[in-house]
């Protein structure tokens, strides 16, 4: 049978087919829909979890029992789960693991561009990459397979236009894959020194077996024959590419990408009278395939960051873009429509009063991220998850008498769960003097309201055991803790004023539900009396799209306005006005 399917979907098919009995992972784009789309598969267990190190550890577990276990993240997430990968490999499987990482070559939801593969020639496992949605359910299916064979976790490496195409993908029945049973074996699973050196030598032998598998393997890496005078090498989504550019030419696909096998690449280049490699990102099989001794080109014809395209590829390969990317408004003039909070969320009054306060905020990944740009302009740093704490803690050490008492660092609720905690952890035991708001909107919004540990529902919304962030913090050891909710933003600023000036570590937990969330609302539209106006323009300055400038005057954009009175409070002529407020 087959299906149109994205990419991601494809991912949770194949794992389904391949006989996984555990799902976890941690959301972040372009990975987040393979775990919501492997959920509603029957006789899977699958749960999100607090961060991508403790998915990556109880899939780890779950392998050791005997099952097979997938695990889920973007890119930078194998970055946080990096140290149980790492030692991992060296540990190695019972039931097959697979780890999918989603990179996102040109950023479009990321704060880096770093190429995965490097992580699994780094870590020595094996790696898989598939080029399109069907390839990423079939080998998916397998991977678990390769897994168990060459006992290794499988970094399965997708990129964005691999996790969010969709195609159509054939649908196989699943695969018996019963479980193993679990095996005490010390010496392999107790990474103690000792340990750790004899399981180096198995690292090495599987590198050289699953090497000898590639450079046999017609199915994993295939030779297209074509003419003569191009070869080309190349893999993931590259090579869908390739195949619209130089249809006529030889191309060696690979598929499986750490451990190259050399000996089949070696075979290819002696059929053809050129060799170029293409791929997105990092050099990374030119490198290695110019260090094995074939004479190749790749990254010299095209850039070196960024997404592949055809234009791209056909002016790198053939001299001229066929195929532009048109754009038919061309003639139209479309405003810019950078991205903003949503008309009444939460998180808009406390960069409000942040900014007005002239408070130095350490910043952190999250909806909230957008307290950087204009007019809000009230965020100075946003490093990695978790990252707010620590700098927090660090910026108002170090930044002398105009900082003190003027350092905050801003953190979402998931992201708290999913790597702040130990950050203010530091700062109890170091006696920080700092802040932390913790803008608890009960869910994962920026990657799409996945449920994290303060929810209270699981992956397929069914009701959770609820962590409170509050709880928390008391239980780490901070003494002042406040829950305050933001619309009223002169109490606001009074909590943040006191708890600024408090000669100890504090935490303001700014809580109130994401206003996407379904039965979020507040109150009729705004109304403006624009008799009452003085054109002050500070309405403007809350960086709310409901409200836009038309002819020097506000103008409340009814359609978008839900009421939550952010403007209105800072209207000193009652020029707006809130009908009744609803409750949110
Ligand atoms: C290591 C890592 N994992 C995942 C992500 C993707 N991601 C970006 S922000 C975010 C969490 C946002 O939730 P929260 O902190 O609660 O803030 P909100 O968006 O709800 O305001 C996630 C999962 C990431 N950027 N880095």
């Amino acid at each position: 049978m087959k299906q149109m399917m994205l990419g991601n979907e494809a991912v949770a098919r194949g794992a389904f087919e391949g006989g996984v009995a555990f799902g976890s992972g941690y959301p972040g784009t372009p990975s987040t829909e393979i775990l919501e789309y492997l959920a509603p598969y029957e006789n899977v267990v699958v749960q999100w979890a607090p961060n991508e190190k403790v998915g990556l550890e109880v899939a780890m577990g779950a392998s050791l029992a005997g099952v097979r276990a997938l695990v889920t993240m973007k890119h930078v997430g194998l970055n946080v789960a990096a140290d149980p990968f790492f030692s991992a490999s060296y540990m190695g499987v019972n039931g097959g693991l697979v780890v999918v990482s989603a990179d996102d070559p040109a950023m479009h939801s990321s704060q880096n561009e770093q190429d995965n593969r490097w992580l699994a020639k780094a870590a020595k496992v094996v790696m898989v990459e598939p080029s399109d949605a069907e390839e990423a359910r079939w080998m998916t299916r397998e991977a678990f397979a390769l897994s168990e064979q060459f006992d290794t976790p499988v970094l399965f490496r997708m990129t964005t236009r691999v996790c969010h195409q969709t195609a159509v993908v054939n649908l196989e029945d699943p695969l018996e894959a019963p479980a193993r049973g679990y095996k005490k074996d010390i010496p392999k699973y107790v990474l103690l020194p000792g340990h750790g050196r004899l399981r180096r030598h198995e690292v090495e032998k599987r590198l050289l077996a699953a090497a000898a598998f590639g450079n046999e393997s017609d199915r994993w890496n295939p030779v297209f024959e074509g003419s003569a005078d191009v070869g080309i090498i190349t893999s993931g989504v590259s090579f869908s590419y390739v195949r619209e550019t130089m249809p006529e030419a030889s191309i060696l696909k690979l598929g499986l990408t750490n451990p190259l096998p050399f000996e089949r690449i070696k075979r290819f280049a002696e059929t053809v009278k050129k060799v170029i490699v293409v791929e997105e990102l990092d050099p990374y099989l030119e490198e290695q395939v110019r260090a094995a001794g074939v004479d190749a080109t790749g990254q010299s014809l095209r850039p070196y960051f960024g997404e592949l395209n055809l234009p791209l590829l056909e002016e790198a390969l053939l001299g001229e873009a066929r195929n532009k990317v048109t754009v038919s408004l061309a003639d139209v003039e479309i405003p810019r429509r950078p991205p903003t909070l949503c008309p009444g969320c939460g998180h808009r009054p406390v960069f409000k009063v942040l900014r007005d306060m002239r408070i130095h905020v350490m910043g952190d990944i999250g909806c909230y991220t957008l307290g950087a740009l204009k007019p809000l302009g009230a965020m100075e740093s946003c490093l990695c998850m978790g990252g707010s704490v620590g700098m927090a803690e660090g910026l108002e050490r170090f930044g002398g008498p105009d900082l003190e008492g003027r350092v905050v660092g801003v953190i979402g609720d998931s992201t708290f769960f999913h790597s702040g905690i130990a950050g203010l952890v530091d700062m109890v035991m170091n006696g920080s003097k700092a802040t932390v708001l913790i803008l608890d909107n009960a869910t994962t919004a920026m990657t799409g309201a996945q449920p994290n540990p303060g929810s209270g529902v699981d992956i397929r919304g069914a009701p959770a055991p609820r962590l409170d962030p509050a709880d928390v913090c008391r239980g780490v050891g901070v003494k002042r803790v406040v829950v305050v909710e933001p619309y009223d933003m002169e109490n606001l600023e009074e909590v943040f004023a006191e708890e600024l000036a408090a000669p100890e570590v504090s935490v303001v937990i700014v809580r109130a539900p994401c206003v996407l969330n379904e039965g979020v609302t507040f109150a009729e539209p705004v109304e403006l009396d624009l008799e009452l106006c003085n054109q002050c323009g500070l309405c403007i300055r809350v960086g709310c799209m409901a409200i836009r400038e038309k002819d020097g005057y506000p103008e409340i954009l009814a359609d978008l306005c839900n009421g939550c009175g952010v403007c209105v409070q800072v209207c000193s002529e009652g020029a707006l006005t809130i009908p009744e407020k609803v409750g949110a």
